[in-house]
C-alpha cells in the first residue's frame, strides 16, 4: 500500500492511504470516513463524546475542533499516521481530544479518544463515547442490513440480528456487564465489536474495539437514524487533577468480504493484547457433560483406564476432572467425598497413565455455604445492601470475590499454586470468571471492572506458569493474552434444543448442543488469533442422550471443523466402537478454523461452513430447520470432484452450485477437490480433513497413483480414488506408521 498521505482542506485535514480516506471537519468538530475504493463516505459526521459520573457529556459535535498536527504512529499494525484533534474548550472544561490513524498496510482506521482533568480537583469519567451516532451508509436502508451482535462473555449468545427485527434480549444464565444501552425498538448493542452488512451486496463495516486490557466496550447501532456508536467504559474511575486518560482504540473497517474483514480485526485485537502462542490444539476428556456432579474418583479411573487401553485410537493430552470434586464453590482445596484419596493423589493416577491433568474451578466466586464466604466476608464486591451476587447456582447464592483486595489475590496465588505445584496439575479450567468483573464496589475505588478481573487473571497466569489455562464463562476483550483457550460459546448438551424444547430468542444462552454449535460457528473468527477456541465437548453417546445420530454428526462436524480444541464428555467405556469412532475421526485435531460462508445472508445460524485444506475444500453443509430439506451448496469456480463423508458417497464432478438433500438437524460433509483431469484423491474416511491430517503427499507418474498416508487416531479406513472409469475403493488397514499406497 502507499504512504498515507495528509492534506490540509478547507474544511481541515485530512489523511488518506488510497484505500480509506478520513476527512476532519473542523467547524463541525467531526470527521468522516471514506471508502475510497467503494466510493462510499461510510461514516459520516462522527463525534466524540466524553462523560463524567454525575455531569453533562462533552461533545465535540458543534463545539468545533482545533488540529494538532500530523504525527507518525509506528505501533502493532504499522507505520501510519495519526491526525490528533483538540475540542475547542471552555473554562473550567476538560480537554477533550481524539486521534485518528491510518496505516501503510492495514485498511483499518483506528480511533482512540482522551480526557485532560484541567481542573485542580479530581473528576470521575464515566465513558468515553469514540464514535457518537455518526451517520452509517452502507448504500441500504437500516432494515435492509445484518447486525453481528457479538456476547459479552462465553456463554452468551453472538449471531447475525436481522435489523428489520428486534435485538436479542440479554437472558440468563448471563449476567450482563450493566452499562450497555437499554433495549428499545430499532436499538442493535454488540459487545467489543460488531459487523454491520448489507445481506444483498454483501458490502459492510466492522467496527470493534482492538484494546480491552482496562476498559469494557460495546459498538451499537440506532437503525432507525441509521447511526452507528462506539462506547468504551471507564466506569467512572478517578482522574487526578492534571493528569490525562484514554479510551480503548476503536477500529474502523469498510469491505466487500467482511467475515476475513472480522478474522483481520481478530488479528489486530491479538496483536494489540498479546495473545498468547500455541504450537497444536489441546484435546482431552472432560468429565462434566455425562456425570455432571456426580464424578467420582472411581468414574475417572474408568475412563483413565479406558484410553490408557486405547491409547492409538482416543490419543488425547488432557484428562480434565470437572465440577464436583471441591467440598464448597470457594473450598477448592477440600476435596469431597466421593474422592477419598484427594486430588493430588489422583493427578498422579492420571499423570502414570501417561496423560496430563486438568481440573476445573470458579475462582472468581464464593458460595454462601462455603467456608471461603463464611471466614472472608470482606472479600466480596459489595453494592447497596450487601455483597455482590454474581449468580444463584448449586441452590445457593454465590458472590463476587475482589479482585482488587490484597488478601484476595494473595488466596488466588496461593490456591494455584497448591493445585500446580503441590498437585501436579497441568490445566486449569477457570469457570464463571465473569465474576470477577461484575459491577459494585470494589477495596480499590480507582480500577475499572475489566482492570479487577485482569488482576485476578494476571495472578493466576503468573501462578500457573505455562500450565493450560482454559477460561470459560469469561468476558472476551480483556482475557485476550492470558489464557490459553477460551470458551466460545454456552454449555452443549445432550439434547438439541435448550430444555428440550423449541428454540426461543431468550434461550440462546441455555445449554443445548444448538446453542453451543451456533456461537461455534460466528465465533471462527477469534480462533488462532486470540487464543485456542474451546468450541465444548463433543457427546456422542447412544444412551443417555437425547441427540439422534444425525444431531451427533452436525456436532462432531461443527467442532472438527472450527479448529478448536477436542474435549470429550462421555462415559468411554460404554460407547460403542462405531461411537467411539467419531471422536478418533477428529484426532489429532487439525487446529485450522472453517469460515461461515453465508454468516450476513442467513440471520442467527448460517448453513455452510468452508475450510480450505490446500489440496482440496471442506464444505459443511447443515439444516437447522426441523424438517428435511434441500440446501443450496455454491461451489468456488471450476470443476469439483465431491464427495460427501458421512454417508461414503461419491456426488460427481460439478461447477456452479448443487442442491443437496440434507436431514433435520444434521449435516452433509463434502470434500471438494479441483478436478486434475487424472487418478487423483477424492475421499478419505480417516479424519474428519479427508485429507489434511492423514495424507503427507500425493503424486501420480502417469500411470501409477502414489499417496503417502500419516497415522492418525483412526486405524483401518477407506481412500476414495477417481479414474476415468469410475471410483475406486482402496480399504487400509491398521496405519499405524507412515506408509505409501500404489495404485
Ligand atoms: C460446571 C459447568 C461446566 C460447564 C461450564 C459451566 O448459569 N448457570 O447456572 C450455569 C451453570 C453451569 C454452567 C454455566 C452456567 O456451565 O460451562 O462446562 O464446567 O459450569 O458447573
Amino acid at each position: 500500500m502507499p504512504e498515507v498521505r495528509v492534506e490540509e482542506t478547507e474544511r481541515g485535514p485530512a489523511i488518506d492511504n488510497g484505500e480509506l480516506r478520513i476527512e476532519v471537519h473542523l467547524n463541525k468538530g467531526t470527521f468522516d470516513v471514506i471508502d475510497l475504493r467503494a466510493g462510499r463516505t461510510v461514516l459520516r459526521n462522527a463525534a466524540v463524546a466524553i462523560s463524567l459520573r454525575d455531569a453533562p457529556a462533552f461533545q465535540t459535535l458543534g463545539e468545533g475542533v482545533e488540529f494538532a498536527g500530523p504525527a507518525d504512529a509506528d505501533d502493532a499494525h504499522g507505520r501510519g499516521v495519526s491526525l490528533t484533534l483538540l475540542r475547542e474548550t471552555d473554562e473550567d472544561e476538560p480537554e477533550i481530544s481524539f486521534t485518528v490513524t491510518l496505516y501503510e498496510d492495514s485498511r483499518s482506521a483506528i480511533v482512540q479518544a482522551s480526557v485532560h482533568n484541567t481542573s485542580p480537583v479530581p473528576v470521575r469519567v464515566q465513558a468515553f463515547h469514540v464514535l457518537e451516532a455518526a451517520a452509517l451508509d452502507l448504500g441500504a436502508p437500516g432494515k435492509a442490513l445484518g447486525f453481528y451482535k457479538h456476547g459479552w462473555q462465553s456463554w452468551s449468545p453472538s449471531l447475525m440480528v436481522d435489523c428489520s427485527g428486534y435485538d436479542v434480549p440479554m437472558s440468563p444464565p448471563v449476567i450482563g456487564p450493566g452499562t450497555q444501552p437499554p433495549p428499545a425498538d430499532g436499538r442493535f448493542v454488540s459487545d467489543l465489536m460488531t459487523a454491520i452488512v448489507d445481506p444483498a451486496s454483501g458490502y459492510g463495516v466492522v467496527a470493534g474495539f482492538v484494546s480491552a486490557a482496562d476498559q469494557f466496550s460495546h459498538v451499537w447501532f440506532d437503525r432507525d437514524a441509521g447511526m452507528l456508536s462506539a462506547v468504551s467504559h471507564a466506569d467512572g474511575i478517578e482522574l487526578a487533577s492534571l493528569s490525562t486518560l484514554a479510551s480503548e482504540r476503536l477500529y474502523i473497517e469498510p469491505s466487500d468480504t467482511p467475515a476475513e474483514t472480522m478474522c483481520r480485526y481478530g488479528d489486530a485485537l491479538g496483536r494489540e493484547m498479546d495473545a498468547l502462542p500455541y504450537d497444536g490444539v489441546t484435546s482431552g476428556w472432560c468429565s462434566w457433560y455425562y456425570y455432571f456432579q456426580g464424578i467420582s474418583e472411581a468414574e475417572v479411573l474408568a475412563n483413565l483406564d479406558y484410553l490408557a487401553a486405547n491409547p492409538g485410537v482416543l490419543p488425547v493430552e488432557y484428562v480434565q476432572i470437572d465440577d464436583g470434586y471441591q467440598a464448597e464453590i470457594g473450598d477448592w482445596l477440600t476435596a469431597n467425598e466421593k474422592f477419598p484419596r484427594g486430588m493430588k493423589q489422583l493427578a498422579g493416577e492420571i499423570h502414570a497413565r501417561g496423560y496430563k491433568a486438568g481440573l476445573w474451578l470458579a475462582p472468581f466466586i464464593a458460595g454462601a455455604r462455603s467456608k471461603l464466604f463464611a471466614e472472608h466476608p470482606d472479600w466480596l464486591v459489595s453494592r447497596t445492601g450487601g455483597p455482590a451476587i454474581a449468580l444463584i447456582n448449586w441452590d445457593q447464592t454465590c458472590y463476587a470475590l475482589d479482585l482488587t483486595h490484597p488478601a484476595v489475590i494473595a488466596w488466588l496465588e496461593e490456591l494455584f499454586r497448591t493445585i500446580c505445584d503441590d498437585w501436579g496439575y497441568d490445566y486449569v479450567k477457570i469457570d464463571f470468571i465473569f465474576a470477577g468483573a461484575v459491577d459494585g464496589v470494589r477495596y480499590d475505588p480507582n480500577v475499572t471492572r475489566a482492570q479487577a478481573y485482569r488482576r485476578g487473571l494476571e495472578t493466576i497466569r503468573d501462578a500457573v506458569g505455562n500450565r493450560f489455562v482454559l477460561a470459560c464463562g469469561n468476558p472476551m476483550g480483556p482475557s485476550v493474552g492470558l489464557v490459553d483457550g477460551a470458551r466460545v460459546g454456552p454449555d452443549v448438551a445432550p439434547y438439541w434444543h435448550p430444555f428440550g424444547r423449541a428454540e426461543s430468542r431468550s434461550t440462546l444462552s441455555e445449554p443445548s448442543a444448538l446453542n453451543s454449535i451456533r456461537n461455534t460457528i460466528t465465533r471462527f473468527w477469534m480462533h488462532g488469533r486470540l487464543w485456542m477456541n474451546d468450541p465444548d465437548c463433543l457427546l456422542v453417546r447412544e444412551t443417555d442422550t437425547a441427540l439422534a445420530g444425525d444431531e451427533v454428526r452436525a456436532l462432531a462436524t461443527v467442532i472438527g471443523l472450527s479448529g478448536g480444541m477436542v474435549l470429550s464428555s462421555d462415559n468411554l467405556p460404554k460407547l460403542s466402537p462405531a461411537r467411539q469412532e467419531l471422536i478418533s475421526l477428529l484426532l489429532p485435531v487439525y487446529g485450522r478454523s472453517a469460515v461461515p460462508l453465508d454468516l450476513f445472508q442467513t440471520p442467527d445460524l448460517p448453513h455452510l461452513f468452508e475450510l480450505d485444506c490446500g489440496t482440496h475444500r471442506l464444505l459443511a453443509v447443515f439444516n437447522w430447520a426441523d424438517e428435511s430439506d434441500e440446501t443450496e451448496a455454491p461451489l468456488p469456480p471450476g470443476h469439483w470432484h465431491v464427495f460427501e463423508f458421512w454417508e461414503r458417497e461419491y456426488i460427481g464432478l460439478r461447477e456452479g452450485s448443487l442442491e443437496l438433500p440434507v436431514p433435520p438437524h444434521g449435516c452433509r460433509l463434502l470434500r471438494l477437490t479441483p478436478d486434475l483431469g487424472r487418478p487423483q484423491v477424492i475421499g478419505s474416511t480417516f479424519h474428519i480433513t479427508q485429507g489434511a491430517a492423514e495424507i503427507a503427499g500425493e503424486k501420480w507418474d502417469g500411470s501409477t497413483l502414489l499417496v503417502h498416508l500419516r497415522p492418525v487416531a483412526k486405524q483401518d479406513g477407506e481412500l476414495f480414488l477417481w479414474r476415468p472409469d469410475g471410483v475406486q475403493t482402496v480399504r487400509i488397514e491398521r496405519l499405524t506408521a507412515e506408509r505409501t499406497i500404489e495404485a
